[in-house]
């Protein structure tokens, strides 16, 4: 692949002319509240993707898993021996990619050097924010193991709405940045992780396990993990939602997603930090 990206939009032009590629359409405003801005998305039309999942299933199969088998039309490619790169079925933003495991692995298991490996390769390619909602309580709807890469700027943030915060961390030990209030550890990537791709998967291996052990996660906690070239950042999930509202591993860069205007008028009177505290 030459051109990543290019291969991606124009895999992304077939799906979407042939169906497969369902994007959800969002409204998006800069919210601030608190001192810090959220980029917040109200889905316009979820419906559809509800309607879409559940013809998925009367068409027949017993088989849910999205995954396996992939649908062919969403294929970007295979990423190292044991992943391959899909476009993501129902994307809010362009290129929303997602590397899955080619044999079933489950979500709840730990990431692993080769997960990480395979996602350094997509990264080097395509720089941006991935992501991983381990655990059903982090927002996974998924069991087969997905890690999943949005592309970056978040705009009309620089990079996304905490970035700012996030990129003033120093130093690759697990920190708290004050600022934020919900529970985490964050730490800085040193500077050209991803020029040494053989080096890449055990470098971010090691440092999930110090977040891990940061926040004493056990085996099975919920947490979500979020990367870029610069920063890693980990949360423990104490709750799926907050009033109704669920919260994936993006809304701890600040970037939301709630489903009608109801709920962004509960996020407004109830507070988003507050949401954040209260599921982390
Ligand atoms: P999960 O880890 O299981 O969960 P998720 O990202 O929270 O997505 P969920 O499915 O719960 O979607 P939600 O209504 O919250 O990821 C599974 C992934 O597989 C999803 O990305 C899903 O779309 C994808 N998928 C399902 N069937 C597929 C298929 N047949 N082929 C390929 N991919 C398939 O949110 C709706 C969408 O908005 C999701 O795409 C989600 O990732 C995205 N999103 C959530 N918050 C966002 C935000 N703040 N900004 C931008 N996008 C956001």
């Amino acid at each position: 692949m030459s051109n990543f990206k290019d291969h991606v939009d124009s895999i992304a032009r077939a799906a979407i002319a042939c169906g497969a590629l369902q994007s959800i359409p969002t409204e998006a405003q800069v919210l601030e509240q608190g001192g810090l801005k959220y980029l917040v998305r109200v889905l316009d039309n979820l419906k559809r993707k509800d309607e879409a999942r559940a013809r998925l299933e009367r068409a027949g199969s017993h088989n849910t898993n999205p995954f396996l088998p992939y649908e062919e039309a969403l294929y970007v490619g295979d990423v190292g021996d044991y992943h391959r790169c899909l476009l993501n079925k129902f994307n809010v933003v362009k290129q929303h990619l997602l590397i899955v495991t080619r044999e079933f692995e489950a979500q709840s298991d730990l990431i692993n050097r080769r997960d990480f490996a395979a996602l350094a390769e997509v990264m080097a390619q395509l720089p941006g924010l991935a992501f991983y909602n381990g655990g059903e309580t982090a927002g996974a709807s998924q069991p087969h193991k997905h890690l999943q890469l949005v592309p970056l700027p978040m705009q009309p943030f620089a990079e996304t709405p905490f970035s700012q915060q996030l990129r003033s961390i120093r130093g690759d030990k697990p920190q708290r940045y004050e600022g934020l209030a919900f529970n985490h550890a964050v730490l800085q990537l040193p500077a050209g992780l991803f020029d040494d791709l053989s080096m890449a998967g055990n470098r971010l291996l090691e440092y999930y396990r110090v977040l891990r052990e940061a926040l004493a996660l056990g085996r099975d906690s919920p947490y979500n993990l979020l990367l870029t070239p610069d920063w890693m950042l980990m949360v423990p999930r104490t709750a799926e939602m907050w009033q109704g509202i669920s919260f994936n591993a993006l809304a701890f860069c600040g970037a939301i997603l709630v489903r009608d205007e109801e709920q962004l008028t509960q996020l407004r009177e109830g507070g988003i930090m507050q949401a954040l505290v209260s599921i982390s």
